[in-house]
């Protein structure tokens, strides 16, 4: 009877599916011993929640010998029952507990903060290291042959509903509760992948936000910025494909870290990181942007737009620096930006997917855990001024056709020197000889 989150009586829906498994993270609360769910009231373990039960018997009457302050532990527990019932009591368990039911919102809020951060000390102190970086095949086998067209020009233009302001691929504003009723992950679940997508994302974002603060007004000098613009134009697009392709390797980290993504079939993996790693590229960008002189870091230094003049697209730098500049609006934290960039990664409405549904689960998963952060800091607000997924694909369907018309431009030669990666991703087929 007086289980709330465990086997039998009333479940409170917040722990429907979560129940004791997840709430074991947090210990016991009289004593410390692994805690098998909320019993009473409290999260305790099977032996304090027997030993309350216990202690309701109205015949029972406990006197303590000492100075009524024992303390309690696991090894001490059963020491003083006088002193553990009331600790029992000052902690709020009681026969009535479940009569409540339905746990206050702060009561939810603190225990929600509680498995954060007992999952957080878990990682701290396990500190184990992710493997270590490794190519972009993801050791699959045949990635290209019988594979989509995948770059993410062949995906078309966005439609119109993609097109509107409908912030994380068209999910309406749901009640939390709500979306924590949504089959599928539990709250301790969507704790632990948020987890694990911050630290996925700290450990690829390439340079920590402290460092880049520090860095933001070291920009390129005058002369510098010639040398920059004296380059040819096949020079400039080598190393720009570069960059990315170092940014893109460092996204591709980021999703084999990523709880979640590793599970997708290989086809899909392939096919979310082929569509969407240069829109987590152009997203992760704002962190290296400055707003106030418009400038990003580019080869250790921040530099404006003209600084790429020589490419020849000065419409694409610009549209690049307005993305960067209304992103760095939003004033992202990093773990916005490491939940937001899963979203953009993991979307499930490309086509070319061969297990939809899985992905849809994880992005589901994905945007309740963002919906949730953004809450916990009062930052909803936030969702409606995201860029619509169809402004990024936009951007990388345009970056692809830049590069189309460089080679174009400049046949048979330097796209032979860019890296294989870059071409795997954006230079899709060979151009064919004579072509205009
Ligand atoms: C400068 C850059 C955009 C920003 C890219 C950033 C700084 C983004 C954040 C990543 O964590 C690190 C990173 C690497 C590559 C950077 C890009 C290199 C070139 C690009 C310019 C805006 C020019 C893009 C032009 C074109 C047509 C080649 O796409």
């Amino acid at each position: 009877m007086g289980d709330t989150g465990t086997r039998g009586g009333h479940v409170c829906p917040m722990l429907r599916r979560s129940r004791a498994a997840h709430i074991e993270v947090i210990p016991c609360k009289i004593c410390g011993d692994k805690s098998s769910g909320i019993h009473y009231g409290v999260i305790t373990c099977e032996g304090c929640k027997g030993f309350f039960r216990r202690s309701q018997r109205s015949s029972l009457s406990y006197a303590c010998s000492r100075q009524q302050n024992c303390p309690i532990d696991r090894a001490s527990r059963n020491r003083c029952q006088h002193c553990r019932l009331q600790k029992c009591l000052r902690l709020g368990m009681s026969r009535d507990a479940v009569k409540f039911g339905r746990m206050s919102k702060k009561q939810r809020d603190r225990l929600h903060a509680e498995v954060q951060q007992q999952l957080e000390q878990r990682e701290r102190e396990r500190g184990a290291e992710a493997p270590p970086a490794s190519a972009f095949t993801l050791g699959l086998p045949g990635g290209r042959r019988g594979h989509p067209p995948l770059s993410p020009a062949a995906h078309g233009e966005p439609s119109k509903a993609e097109g509107r302001v409908a912030p994380l691929g068209g999910l309406e504003p749901r009640a939390l509760p709500d979306l924590l009723e949504l089959p599928g992950a539990s709250l301790v679940d969507i704790e632990r992948l948020t987890q694990n997508v911050l630290k996925s994302h700290r450990e690829t974002c390439q340079l920590r936000a402290e460092e880049l603060q520090l860095r933001r007004w070291d920009t390129f000098s005058r002369d510098e910025v010639g040398a920059y613009q004296k380059q040819s134009p096949a020079q400039m697009w080598e190393r720009c494909a570069g960059r990315i392709t170092e940014a893109i390797q460092h996204v591709v980290e980021f999703a084999k870290r990523m709880g979640g993504f590793m599970e997708l079939c290989q086809n899909d993996q392939i096919v979310l990181l082929k569509a969407g790693a240069m829109e987590v590229v152009l997203v992760r960008m704002c962190r290296a942007f400055n707003a106030e002189n418009r400038t990003v870091l580019f080869e250790g230094k921040f530099a404006g737009p003209e600084l790429f003049k020589s490419l020849g697209c000065p419409e694409l730098v610009g549209s690049i620096f307005e993305l960067a500049h209304g992103l760095c609006s939003l004033h992202f934290s990093d773990s916005e930006v490491a939940l937001f960039t899963a979203l953009v990664l993991v979307n499930a409405s490309h086509p070319w997917l061969q297990e939809r549904a899985k992905v849809a689960r994880l992005q589901g998963d994905l945007e309740v855990a963002f919906r949730l952060l953004l809450r916990r800091s009062h930052r909803e607000g936030i969702l409606a001024k995201l860029p619509p997924k169809g402004r990024l694909r936009a951007l990388c369907a345009r970056h692809v056709e830049e590069l189309q018309a460089f080679r174009r431009r400049h046949p048979g030669g330097p796209l032979a020197a860019f890296p294989p990666l870059y071409k795997e991703l954006f230079a899709c087929e060979p151009e064919p000889p004579g072509a205009p």
